[in-house]
């Protein structure tokens, strides 16, 4: 079986805060938002054999149920991209025609009941449309059809994804200037290494976070931010580096990845 690689995209403040009230916690940040949707549509460019060159037709948006209610109707599905709902009620996977992902541009929404089976979909859906899946220059898994898999949120399903070996990286924004936040990120390995100052009072203030910390160290993985070129690399545009600042709201683009 092909390992599908699962990439989780986020904002969160220092303190891994990122939602509040059912939405985002601040307004205001067109150009990160921007940068979101950039790089969840941006596929892949495929590499040799030439003649089997198969672009992948688009990226998958894996999002739990609350975060597509925070999404304005307006832009949802996220166009552009196949949108994968996961919803304890979902009665069954839903399965889109054979013509489906083609066809994701005009609106398609997969839902599956739990991310085990929307990855099962995934994989479905290279065994069964790609005649073989393609790689690119730096030897990464495509699944035919479907180019990149994006975790777009919320904590549930990013908790869900960090237990899964699939998970592979996190294109974090780093929100500096702080907001008020009811739902945070479910790990704090993060926050340990980047937040620069008063971690003693904030790794006191989330619980179970070492505990998280030590799950990941005992499966072997550990989370390493990379460097700005390999940002660039795998999100195919330069990204801004450095810390941005957009109405007043300061925050900086990052990559980080485990073993
Ligand atoms: N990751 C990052 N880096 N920033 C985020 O704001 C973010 N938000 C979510 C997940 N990961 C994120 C979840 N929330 C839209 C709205 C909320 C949302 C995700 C996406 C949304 O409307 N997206 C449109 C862009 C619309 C616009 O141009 O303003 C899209 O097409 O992606």
């Amino acid at each position: 079986m092909l390992p599908l690689e699962l990439t989780l995209v986020l904002a969160a403040t220092r303190d891994m805060g990122i939602g509040l009230n059912g939405t985002l916690p601040w307004t205001g940040l067109k150009k990160e938002m921007a940068y979101f949707a950039r790089v969840t549509k941006r596929v892949p460019p495929s590499s040799p054999p030439p003649s089997q060159q198969q672009q992948p037709a688009l990226n998958a948006v894996i999002m739990g149920r609350k975060t597509w209610d925070s999404i304005p109707a307006r832009f949802r599905p996220l166009r552009g991209r196949l949108n994968i709902v996961i919803s304890r009620s979902a009665p069954l996977l839903l399965f889109p025609s054979a013509t489906a992902v083609e066809n994701a541009e005009t609106n398609v929404v997969v839902m599956a009941p739990s991310l085990e089976q929307a990855l099962a979909y995934l994989q479905q859906q290279h065994t069964s449309s790609s005649p073989s899946h393609s790689r690119n220059s730096s030897s990464e898994t495509t699944l035919g059809k479907i180019g990149r898999v994006f975790i777009i949120g919320g904590a549930q399903m990013y908790d869900a994804a960090l237990a899964l070996r699939e998970t592979r990286r996190i294109l974090l924004t780093r929100v500096l200037t702080d907001f008020a936040c009811d739902t945070f990120f479910p790990l704090a390995a993060l926050q340990q290494n980047v937040s620069n100052g008063d971690d003693g009072e904030k790794k006191k203030k989330m619980a179970g976070v070492e505990e998280e910390m030590q799950e990941v160290e005992r499966e072997g993985g550990e989370w390493k931010r990379r460097g700005q070129a390999a940002l660039d690399a795998w999100a195919g545009e330069a990204v801004p580096a450095g810390v941005q600042e957009e109405n007043g709201t300061r925050y900086e683009f990052q990559m980080w990845e485990r073993d």
